[in-house]
């Protein structure tokens, strides 16, 4: 057959494959996936595109152009998708989220706040082609090829497109070994394989290690983990042990409430007023980060009840809460504590009262226990929140550890019946999205004042030691240059003043302000669990993190692979280690020992969390 006639016959297929490559790259450089190493981007989407082709090309010639706009619209509903998550979330889907989707379809006004009518255009195509199909079927006449041809066609096509995409796979692994099984970093995964590649691999690892069954460790990885950690976490004698015995113990979650907030004025007036006050009597964690992943407020929560990390995909939450925890809420109970878990948002929300059921909370009052008598953003107002806790936690036997997660400063930070339109001019911000989460930090700031006068009328003040922290970021990725213009005036942000961006508010306050300052080394969420336990005596064999009272230099990881030292960074992102004062770029291979570490511990976070190894490790010592 003569070139010519058999490229005539392929318009379709070749006009398919041009079309999704075209439309992966394009999906890459507005998520700002690309950098100097896209010549294994094209071959992984390419590769992709010629792989879907190939399944096409099988069809007779009117079913194969049905097939390929059915598939064009599934490839578009995907990086749909995965367009609108990454706006809120700052990464990609993967197959372990769909069990999540009926809990992100719960928080509706943040997920239509989202959309934007300019992402239909990812459909643009589709639209197109369904209506050229209907206009034009009776014309086409492409040859129905012989079953031998369509099959060495079949072979072909895919064989040249599994090589590509593996080649891409191959530099990526070769780049960061490792990932591709850990997929620690979904997006670093995108930029060099494409995001169908990505989706076929995360549908393979999900597949592989949920229902042909995981990899079980072997009894030696198995130990390896114990010895890690016994060595991690001995203990010498430290200082401030079991001081706080008897003492109530009050953790306060806070939404989204980043740690720029904090003594940062605009238009000449206090954000955090009520914050900034309490700071100056209690421990304050100058560079603490968040370290949740794609589990969000339940990430936080379990990290500070475990000083464990989150998954790797979907939530702890959500597919691990038969697992046995050494928990926080467990072991105050061991001490003869009292433990309740304060949220008003109804009970099935992140699976919460399976989780909290198995971290050992003896209450759990959600919205079910509140009266909702005053709204603010998705639910109970925290002023109203605060108020009907303190008369609970009133009644509670004493000595209690009562858990309490806010609600209104949840994005998309809208105002309800008018209580934040004049709680604070933002002036150049009026009507962004930054403005409006200043308005509803302050509204929050405000509540938790109010809390801290209840406690004291109550007498529960100075007989607890009191924690307040955000639970993750607030502001998203897409609004980086009016960050700049907020934290640097300027339109701009550099990758290494974004990251530091992601710090969270945290401070303890001590009864009769025993403890007080600033913490300068870097803290993570997971050193909250460790620091307390110390404090009200009883060790943390399985706690990632470490007790900040006893020890002198911060290391903390993020899910994700960023690592962040005391004085440098690795910026996964750009694939960089930096030095946080100077911004200047580090040579990277010298610190294959802090890469290690980090490796180490999500390792190790999975390892016992996907294996329910703390079981296995308590049944082992009984
Ligand atoms: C819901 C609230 C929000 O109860 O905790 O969770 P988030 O969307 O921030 O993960
Ligand atoms: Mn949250």
């Amino acid at each position: 057959m003569k070139i010519k006639t058999w490229l005539l016959n392929q318009v379709d297929l070749i006009l398919f494959i041009m079309v999704i490559f075209f439309k992966l790259l394009i999906f890459n450089y507005s998520l700002n996936l690309v950098d100097n190493q896209a010549r294994y981007l094209m071959i992984g989407c390419l590769g992709s595109a010629l792989i879907l082709a190939s399944i096409f090309s099988f069809g007779s010639p009117i079913s194969r152009v049905k097939g390929m706009i059915v598939g064009d619209f599934i490839i578009s509903l995907i990086l749909f998708i995965d367009v609108v998550y990454n706006r809120y979330f700052y990464d990609v889907t993967s197959v372990a989220l769909i069990k999540q989707a009926k809990l992100a379809a719960e928080v509706k006004s943040s997920v239509t706040a989202l959309l934007k009518p300019t992402d239909l255009i990812i459909f643009l195509d589709v639209i197109i082609f369904l209506f050229l199909y209907i206009k034009l079927k009776e014309y086409i006449k492409i040859k129905n090829f012989k079953l031998s041809f369509k099959a060495i066609q079949f072979i072909s096509l895919a064989l040249l497109g599994f090589l590509l995409s593996f080649n891409s796979v191959k530099a990526l692994e070769k780049e960061q070994p490792g990932i591709t099984k850990t997929m620690y970093d979904k997006k670093y995964v995108v930029k060099r394989i494409g995001n169908i590649n990505f989706h076929i691999f995360d549908f393979y690892r999900y597949i592989s290690s949920n229902v042909l069954k995981k990899d079980s460790l072997t009894q030696e990885e198995k130990q390896n983990i114990k010895s890690y950690l016994d060595e991690k976490n001995k203990v010498n004698s430290p200082k401030y042990y079991g001081d706080m015995k008897g003492k109530n113990l009050i953790v306060v979650q806070i939404e989204a409430f980043q740690g720029f907030l904090l003594n940062k004025k605009i238009n000449g007036q206090e954000i955090t007023p009520k914050l900034n006050k309490l700071a100056k009597d209690s421990l304050v964690f100058d560079n603490f980060f968040y370290q949740t992943a794609f589990g969000g407020t339940s990430d936080a929560e379990f990290i500070i009840n475990n000083s464990l990390l989150p998954i790797k995909e979907g939530s702890v939450y959500y597919q691990y809460p038969g697992n046995e925890y050494d928990s926080l809420p467990k072991n105050m109970k061991g001490n003869g504590y009292y433990t309740a878990v304060l949220h008003a948002n109804r009970p099935g929300f992140w699976n919460r009262s399976n989780m909290y059921k198995t971290l050992g909370f003896d209450k759990y009052e959600s919205e079910l226990n509140f009266q909702i008598d005053d709204i603010q953003g998705l639910g109970l107002s925290d002023k109203s929140f605060f108020k009907q806790a303190v008369e609970k936690m009133k009644d509670y036997p004493k000595p209690f550890y009562s858990f309490l997660i806010t609600l209104s400063s949840h994005y998309p930070y809208k105002d309800s019946n008018d209580k934040l339109k004049n709680i604070i001019n933002t002036g150049e911000f009026e009507g962004t999205i930054i403005g409006d989460y200043i308005k509803s930090a302050k509204y929050t700031d405000e509540a938790i004042g109010e809390f801290i006068e209840l406690l004291k009328q109550e007498g529960l003040w100075e007989n607890s030691v009191v924690v307040f922290y955000g639970d993750h970021y607030a502001i998203p990725y897409d609004q980086k240059s009016t960050m700049g213009k907020l934290l640097y005036n300027r339109d701009t942000i550099s990758n290494l003043e974004w990251q530091e961006a992601q710090k969270v508010v945290s401070m303890i306050h001590f009864p009769n302000e025993k403890i007080k300052g600033n913490v300068k080394q870097v803290t993570g969420q997971y050193d909250i669990y460790p620091t307390i336990a110390n404090l009200f005596g009883f060790n943390v064999p399985y706690a990632l993190g470490r007790d900040v009272l006893n020890t002198e230099r911060g290391f903390v990881v993020l899910r994700n692979g960023i690592w962040i030292e005391d004085d440098k960074m690795y910026l996964n992102w750009v694939d960089k280690v930096v030095d946080r004062k100077t911004g200047k770029e580090l040579n990277k291979e010298d610190y294959t020992s802090e890469f290690e570490k980090a490796y180490n511990m999500l390792k190790t976070s999975d390892g016992i969390i996907e294996n329910n190894l703390i079981e296995y490790f308590n049944k082992a010592e009984n």
